[in-house]
């Protein structure tokens, strides 16, 4: 009782609990068949990077083996990997594409 006349019952404040979404890191993967110009098509459609950035990623990936295509939730992750899995297999290319936790 917090002894007011127009609130009864016990007093409680409630800590707001906002949970932040872990975000989650999407990579690609180089390999030596999938074309230049399929991954960059890849990065342009499913992670909406302009021209230059996606040829910016593709090159980074085609050298340095691994390259990050953005960071997102779970949920969002998960489906832009599965779309470029897809699109890949569909076209017969080994690309891969993975996802971790940030
Ligand atoms: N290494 C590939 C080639 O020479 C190009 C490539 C780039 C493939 C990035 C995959 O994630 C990749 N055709």
């Amino acid at each position: 009782d917090n002894g007011s006349k127009f609130e009864s019952g016990t007093a409680t404040k409630t800590r707001p609990r906002t949970k932040r979404p872990s975000l989650y890191r999407v990579l690609l993967l180089n390999d030596d068949y999938t074309p230049m110009e399929f991954v960059v098509l890849i990065l342009q459609e499913v992670f909406n990077k302009s021209r230059e950035d996606a040829t910016r990623i593709m090159l980074h990936v085609h050298q340095q083996g691994v390259g990050e295509c953005g960071v997102y939730p779970y949920e969002v992750a998960e489906t832009k990997v599965t779309r470029v899995m897809e699109t890949a297999r569909k076209n017969q290319h080994p690309l891969q594409c993975v996802m971790e936790k940030q």
